[in-house]
């Protein structure tokens, strides 16, 4: 939740983002507490209130907390380690303190509202040592984990400098849930290696515990996202997109956080080097990538931004004209309105992650082109490849599997690509966030849940 200043005053409001976009209406369903940080740095946390449905109770971090936790230790060791070391993680101890201390406020503090036998669900890399500190706390209780990136294979895993608190702080969970069946492998066979726990299956025996492991592929809210693009007002904004864009022929659209594990420059490469070869050309194709601010702090995303804006100069340098450039790029956040109206107006949407847990872009994308129009380019490193198998796969470390890839679907014919865009479109309708939280929850053994 974000705090913002509005006409009517200083207000909440929802925060972008993969993992609130889907919890929320599970959350609202269930009449869930979220218990989170509520953005911006005090001592105190704000007192707790409602929202949209669902009760906040908002824990507080510092500026030190803020440095050293979340941008530090969750978002350049983390990150970066569970991202197949895409960009080299860093290791500082003081770091992991601050880990071990706000992990700890976050335990304490679900203990404290949850109520007697409730059903905790703890969510992402940045809160791995609550799982056990809660069990510590409230073994009353019955807790969740689910992790939204990927899970690194046992080799890179070992690089972690308190890798075995990390992973007895994961255990303390009754179900880890990975967004992939071969990170929920990863996971199991790590705890044989570096604990010498025993398993069977996917159900790890830890001191006569049984903890389970397993894939809960996470998807987004299709039936929102349906009536979002077949709402006229936002049809007639993708027409205006189209129309200020000099009507062109074929519009490529990229939509990510400003992260170096999106792909984002080797997708503008691959449309420069098209340009190029002359198998492209502006003003017949145009390019849109919106790219959301991120973890500003952080030297890795500084240094990408200066890449990635660097890029987009030259191509628009090289190929653009007076007026025309080859490259639309948007460094700002959007309404949920203007998303759907950018998926509807885009006729190939460019998912290239290096590695991603899941990807929602690609999932709403599908979901919002209820004309079955427009083609979906996707790497094989998201998780989301499981999944939408009709889409124009590619391997985002062959810059010329990219292209062809790409140009395949710039070029796929009308009929064909309504067939792929259909048959995804089945999938997620029976795959949405609902039926991602249902089969959490079910399998952790809660059919009515108080969700936390
Ligand atoms: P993210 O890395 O943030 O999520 P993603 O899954 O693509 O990536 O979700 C991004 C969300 O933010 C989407 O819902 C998108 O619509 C929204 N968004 C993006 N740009 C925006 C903008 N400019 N304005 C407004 N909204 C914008 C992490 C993992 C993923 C995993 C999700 C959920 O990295 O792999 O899919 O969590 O588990």
């Amino acid at each position: 939740m974000d705090e913002v200043t509005t006409d009517e005053g200083r207000q909440w409001r929802r925060s972008p983002g993969g993992l609130v976009t889907a919890l929320h209406p599970v959350l609202a369903e269930h009449k869930g507490t979220w218990v989170g940080w509520a953005g911006g740095t005090s001592e105190e946390a704000p007192e707790p209130f409602d929202l949209e449905g669902i009760h906040i109770h908002p824990v507080p971090l510092t500026s030190l907390d803020l440095e050293r936790y979340y941008e530090g230790m969750s978002n350049a060791t983390i990150w970066p380690l569970y991202h197949d070391a895409v960009e080299t993680p860093v290791f500082k101890r003081r770091w992991r303190e601050s880990y071990r201390q706000v992990n700890a406020r976050f335990a304490e503090a679900a203990a404290d509202v949850a109520a007697e036998g409730a059903t905790v669900w703890i969510q992402d890399y940045q809160l791995q040592l609550v799982p056990a500190m809660l069990r510590e706390r409230r073994p009353d209780l019955k807790i969740g984990f689910f992790l939204h990136i990927p899970f690194p294979p046992i080799e890179l895993f070992m690089q972690m400098p308190f890798r075995a608190e990390i992973l007895r702080g994961l255990l303390g969970a009754d179900l880890v849930g990975f967004q992939q069946r071969l990170a929920a492998q990863n996971f199991v066979r790590l705890a044989r290696h570096l604990l010498g726990l025993r398993y069977e299956g996917q159900v790890i025996d830890v001191d006569g515990r049984p903890v389970k492991a397993g894939a809960f592929p996470i998807s987004i809210d299709v039936a929102e996202m349906e009536r979002m693009a077949a709402d006229p007002a936002v049809q007639n904004r993708a027409k205006q997109i189209r129309a200020e864009l000099g009507d062109p022929r074929t519009v490529i659209l990229g939509v990510d956080r400003l992260d170096y594990t999106k792909g984002i420059e080797l997708r503008l490469k691959a449309f420069r080097e098209l340009l190029s070869d002359g198998k492209l050309s502006v003003p017949e194709a145009v390019m849109v990538q919106v790219a959301t601010p991120s973890r500003e702090r952080v030297e890795h995303y500084q240094t990408l931004r200066v890449k990635v804006e660097r890029e987009v100069g030259r191509i628009n340098g090289e190929f653009g004209r007076v007026g025309v450039p080859a490259v639309h790029y948007l460094h700002q956040s959007y309404s949920r309105n203007e998303l759907a109206a950018l998926y509807c107006a885009a006729d190939v949407m460019m998912v290239t992650p290096l590695r991603d847990g899941m990807n929602l872009v690609a999932k709403e994308y599908v979901a919002a082109r209820a004309d079955t129009g427009g083609a979906l380019v996707l790497s094989e490193f998201a998780g989301a490849a499981t999944e939408l198998r009709q889409s124009f796969l590619c391997n985002p470390h062959d810059p010329d599997g990219v292209k062809e890839a790409l140009l395949r679907a710039v070029h796929v014919e009308h009929p064909e690509a309504r067939r792929r865009m259909r048959l995804m479109q089945r999938h997620l309708r029976t795959h949405d966030v609902g039926h991602w939280a249902r089969s959490f929850l079910n399998e952790l053994g809660v059919p009515d849940v108080e969700v936390a």
